[in-house]
C-alpha cells in the first residue's frame, strides 16, 4: 500500500476509535482497540483484495484452490501490518498514542480451526502463496467452535469449548450472494430426457445453505491480496419451513459447529463425512460457478483452475467435480474423467494405517446417494481398465471399495494426477511400503514436497531480537530470500556476534519465564537449558521418552546432588485428542513428575518442568524464540515431516533427534556436528519388525538404569498417578513397547549428556545456534511453495518474484 505517515495514522485511529466506540480512546480495552485497528487495516487492503481477484478474472490467470479442513492462522493482526509494510509505523503511532501493539494484539482471538501440523502446514502455505505472488485460495470451513480449549485439572486434561468467534472476526467478509446448496440424503433415480439422457432425479433431499466467508490473504510486500473461503451451513432462505423440528434445525447448525479433535484415529462418523462433502461441494460449486464466466470449454478447465486436496479429507472434490461434469454440464465420462484427474492433486500426510479415512459403504450411499454410485462407477472402470495392464491381484489391491469400506486414499490417488508426500523420507515409505502397489501403476504420479515454514510469522514477527540482528549482520535480504540466511555462515568466528545471539536468547528465554511466573506461578532460570517438546500428544511423537530420561536425570541428582551439570527447563506443550485414552495418561503422567520435581528441593532447580496448558500457535509464538533444544524423539518412520523441527531450528534451537521426517534433511544441512542424533533407524525398526526380534522386556530386566525408571512408574515414587503408572509401565515391558522406547533410551540420555557438556560450552554452543539458523533458510515454505506451482499446479507468480 502507499506510504502513511505516523500522524495521518493516529489521526485516522482515533477518528476510527471513537466512531466505533462513541468515547474517547484511551478509555478502551485492549479488545477494542484490536476491533478498531482491524477495522482501519482493513481500509488498507480492501482496493488491493478486489484489484488482485479482478486483475485474475481479466487475465483469466490460472488459480490454484488449497482444499483443507483445517487451518492454523494464527493471529492476524501483526502478520496483515507486516505483509501491508505499515507495522513500524503502527506501532509507533499507538506508542505515541500511549498504546501498546502487542497488548492490542492480544484482543484479537487465534483462530483455532486444526489440530496440528496439517493445518498449520496450511496457514504457512496460504501465506507463501500470496507472498510469492501466486494466485491461489484457500477453501475450508468456518467453525463456529474451534479446537477445544485445554484445562488441566488435578493434572488431568480437561477440554472446554473454544468460543473464538464470540466478539466477531473483523477480517471475515460474509458474502451472502455467493451462497451456494449442498444437497444431502434422499434418493435419486436416473430418468431419461427426450434426447434419450441419462439424468439424475433427486427426491427427498436435504438442501443445505452454504454461506462463504472471505479472509484476506496478504501478500508481503508485493499488493496482493488473495483469498481464504471458509463455509458456514445454515438454513436456506424461505425454506425455514422445511426445518420444523428443534432437530432439523440443529442438524444445519451442527455441520460447521466444531472441528474433530482428533488427528490420529480415523473416526467414522456421520456428522465428519457430512462436513467433508460439505466444505468439498460447496468449494467445487463456486469454482464451476467462476469457470462458466470465462465462457471457455470445458477441457480448458484444468488449464485455468488446479485444485489441491491437503490429506484426504477434501477427496469428494473427486466424484463432486464428476458429478457436476457430467450431470449439470452433460459431458460424457470419460470427458469429465480427464478433466478431473488434470484439475486436482493431492497430498498424504500420515502413513499411520489408524489415521486413513475409511467410510462404510452404507453410510456413504445413505448420506450422498449420487456421489457413491460415481465412486462405484469410478472403481468399476478402474479394475476393468487395470486388470488386462498389471493382472488381477495387483489391481484388487487397489481398488477403492473393499470390504463394505470407501478407502479415501485410493479414490485420491486415482482421481488425481499427482500425490505427494512431505519429506524425503515419508515419500520413500509411501513409494516403496505404504502405497507401493500404487506407484507400480502410476509412478509418474508421486512426488516429495519437503514441508516448510514461513519465516515472516516465525522469526520476523516472533524473535524481533532475532530480527534486528540479522539485518545488522546479513542485510536485510533474507526476509524476501531466506536462503540468503546461508551468509550468516561467514561470521561463525564472531565471537562479538556470537555474545550477541546469546543475549537475545536470552530475552527471549526471560520473556517467557515471565509468562511462566505469571500464567503457572513457577519461577524458572532463564540460564536453565530451555529443552522443548510442542506437537500434539501421541505415543510414536514419544512425550514418554522425553519423561523416562527427566525421570532418569532426577534419580541421577537425587543420588549424587553435587553433579555438575546445566540446569535445564523441560517445556512441554501438547493436547491429547479427548478419546485417546493413552495420550491422556501421558498427559497425566507428565503433569505428575513436574509436580514432584517441580517442588523437591533436593534438586536444587536443576530440573524443572513447565508443562504450559493450550498450546497452540500464540504460545508456539512466545516458546520458540525461547528454546535451546528442539525434541524431535519420533520413532524412525513415524513422523511425516514434523515442522515445529524447521521453527525452532530458524530461531537457533539446536536438535535432538532421531532419523525422521524432515529431520533428516536439516540433518543433512547443519552437519552431524550441529545436531544430537540417536536412536533406531528405519531400517532398523523394520529389521525388528520383519524378525520379530524386539523383546522390551528383556531389555528391562538387563538395564539397571532403565529399570530403576520404570519402577518409578509403578512403586508409589510418583505420588499423583494412580493406573496410569501401572498402564503405562505395562505398555512398554508387558505390551512390548510398540514405539521402541527402551530400545533408543541408551543413545537418547548419552546425547543429552552431550547436549548438556556442549552448553557448558558457551562459544561452542553459540556458535551450533548459529550454525542452524544459517541453515535454515531451505525450508521456507515459499520454496516449497514455488515447488509445488512450477512441478504441480503449473502456475507462475504473478508479480515479479521476490525470490530470485
Ligand atoms: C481423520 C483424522 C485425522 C485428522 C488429521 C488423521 C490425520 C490428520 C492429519 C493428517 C495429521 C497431521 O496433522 N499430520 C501431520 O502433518 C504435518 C504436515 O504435513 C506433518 O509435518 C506431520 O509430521 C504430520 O503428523
Amino acid at each position: 500500500m502507499e506510504n502513511i505517515s505516523i500522524q495521518q495514522f493516529k489521526k485516522e485511529y482515533v477518528k476510527k476509535f471513537e466512531q466505533l466506540y462513541a468515547y474517547r480512546y484511551d478509555e478502551g480495552s485492549s479488545r477494542e482497540h484490536f476491533v478498531a485497528l482491524g477495522e482501519l487495516v482493513r481500509n488498507y487492503y480492501m482496493n488491493n483484495w478486489k484489484s488482485t481477484i479482478d486483475e485474475y478474472k481479466e487475465k483469466e490467470t490460472k488459480q490454484v484452490f488449497y482444499f483443507s479442513m483445517e487451518f492454523l492462522p494464527g493471529r492476524m493482526l501483526k502478520s496483515n501490518l507486516l505483509n501491508l509494510d505499515i507495522l513500524p509505523v503502527v506501532e509507533e503511532g499507538l506508542r505515541e498514542l500511549g498504546l501498546d501493539l502487542d497488548e492490542v494484539s492480544m484482543g484479537e482471538a487465534d483462530p483455532a480451526l486444526g489440530n496440528g501440523g496439517l493445518g498449520r502446514l496450511a496457514s504457512c502455505f496460504m501465506d507463501s502463496i500470496a507472498s510469492t505472488g501466486l494466485a491461489g485460495h484457500g477453501n475450508g470451513i468456518r467453525y463456529q467452535y474451534g479446537l477445544f480449549k485445554q484445562k488441566f485439572i488435578d493434572g488431568y486434561q480437561v477440554e472446554l469449548p473454544e468460543n473464538w468467534l464470540r466478539n466477531g472476526n473483523v477480517w471475515e467478509v460474509r458474502k451472502e450472494n455467493k451462497a451456494v446448496i449442498v444437497r444431502f440424503g434422499g434418493q435419486v433415480y436416473m430418468d431419461t430426457d427426450e434426447e434419450g439422457n441419462l439424468y439424475p432425479r433427486y427426491e427427498n433431499t436435504k438442501n443445505i445453505l452454504a454461506v462463504p466467508y472471505d479472509v484476506p490473504q496478504i501478500g508481503y510486500h508485493n499488493g496482493i491480496v488473495n483469498n481464504l473461503r471458509l463455509w458456514s451451513a445454515e438454513i436456506p432462505y424461505g425454506e425455514e419451513y422445511l426445518f420444523r423440528t428443534e432437530e432439523e434445525r440443529d442438524e444445519v447448525k451442527q455441520i460447521t459447529e466444531v472441528l474433530y479433535p482428533d488427528d490420529s484415529n480415523y473416526e467414522g462418523r456421520l456428522l465428519r463425512l457430512r462436513q467433508e462433502y460439505f466444505f468439498s461441494s460447496a468449494g467445487v460449486q463456486s469454482i464451476i460457478r467462476y469457470f462458466k464466466t470465462l465462457d471457455e470449454d470445458w477441457s480448458l478447465l484444468p488449464d485455468k483452475i488446479a485444485i489441491h486436496i491437503n490429506d484426504t479429507h477434501p477427496a469428494l472434490v473427486v466424484p463432486e467435480l464428476m458429478r457436476i461434469l457430467i450431470d449439470e454440464e452433460e459431458l460424457t465420462w470419460d470427458q469429465a474423467w480427464e478433466i478431473t484427474k488434470k484439475t486436482i492433486s493431492y497430498t498424504n500426510h500420515t502413513i499411520l494405517q489408524e489415521a486413513m479415512e475409511r467410510w462404510p459403504i452404507d453410510m456413504l450411499e445413505h448420506l450422498l446417494p449420487r456421489i457413491y454410485h460415481i465412486i462405484a462407477e469410478i472403481n468399476r472402470r478402474h479394475i476393468e481398465k487395470k486388470i488386462p495392464l498389471y493382472g488381477e491381484e495387483l489391481t484388487y489391491r487397489t481398488t477403492i471399495i473393499e470390504d463394505g469400506q470407501v478407502k479415501m486414499a485410493n479414490l485420491a490417488i486415482i482421481g488425481s494426477h499427482s500425490i505427494n508426500g512431505v519429506a524425503k523420507l515419508h515419500t520413500n515409505i509411501l513409494i516403496n511400503e505404504t502405497l507401493h502397489d500404487f506407484y507400480l501403476m502410476y509412478p509418474n504420479k508421486f512426488n516429495n514436497k519437503t514441508n516448510g515454514i514461513t519465516q515472516r510469522r516465525w522469526v520476523q514477527l516472533s524473535n524481533p531480537g532475532l530480527t534486528s540482528l540479522l539485518d545488522d549482520v546479513i542485510g536485510t535480504d533474507w526476509k524476501s530470500n531466506p536462503e540468503e540466511l546461508i551468509l550468516l555462515k561467514a561470521h561463525v568466528d564472531n565471537s562479538e556476534l556470537l555474545n550477541r545471539l546469546e543475549a537475545v536468547k536470552l530475552e527471549n528465554k526471560k520473556r517467557f519465564a515471565k509468562y511462566v511466573k505469571d500464567e503457572m506461578g513457577i519461577e524458572i532460570d532463564p540460564n536453565a537449558i530451555f529443552d522443548v517438546q510442542i506437537k500434539r500428544l501421541h505415543a510414536y511423537k514419544r512425550q514418554l521418552l522425553n519423561v523416562l530420561h527427566i525421570l532418569d536425570r532426577y534419580s541421577q541428582i537425587k543420588e549424587n546432588p553435587d553433579i555438575d551439570i546445566p540446569k535445564r527447563v523441560f517445556i512441554f506443550g501438547a493436547k491429547a485428542a479427548p478419546s485417546y485414552h493413552y495420550a491422556k495418561q501421558i498427559i497425566k503422567l507428565i503433569n505428575a513428575v513436574a509436580d514432584l520435581v517441580n517442588n523437591d528441593t533436593d534438586i536444587k532447580d536443576l530440573i524443572k518442568i513447565v508443562f504450559v496448558e493450550n498450546y497452540g500457535v500464540s504460545l508456539a509464538e512466545l516458546i520458540i524464540p525461547a528454546a535451546d533444544i528442539s525434541e524431535q524423539i519420533s520413532l524412525a518412520g513415524k513422523e511425516a515431516s514434523g515442522t515445529s523441527n524447521m521453527k525452532l531450528m530458524a530461531n537457533g534451537a539446536l536438535t535432538m533427534a532421531t532419523m525422521d521426517g524432515a529431520t533428516i534433511e536439516i540433518y543433512d544441512y547443519v552437519g552431524k556436528e550441529n545436531i544430537y542424533i540417536f536412536g533406531l533407524k528405519n531400517n532398523d525398526v523394520k529389521k525388528y519388525h520383519q524378525n520379530q526380534s524386539y523383546n522390551s522386556r528383556n531389555i528391562y530386566e538387563g538395564n539397571a538404569s532403565i529399570k530403576r525408571v520404570l519402577n518409578m512408574l509403578v512403586d508409589g515414587s510418583i505420588p499423583g498417578i494412580y493406573h496410569e503408572g501401572q498402564d503405562i509401565f505395562n505398555s512398554l515391558v508387558k505390551f512390548n513397547d510398540e514405539y521402541f522406547l527402551l530400545k533408543d533410551f541408551d543413545s537418547y540420555i548419552q546425547a543429552h549428556k552431550q547436549a548438556d557438556k556442549d552448553y557448558q560450552d558457551r562459544e561452542k554452543w553459540n556458535r551450533m545456534a548459529l550454525l542452524n539458523v544459517a541453515n535454515s533458510g531451505p525450508f521456507s515454505s515459499d520454496y516449497t511453495i514455488l515447488r509445488y506451482a512450477d512441478e504441480i499446479w503449473k502456475i507462475e507468480p504473478q508479480v515479479e518474484n521476490l525470490i530470485s
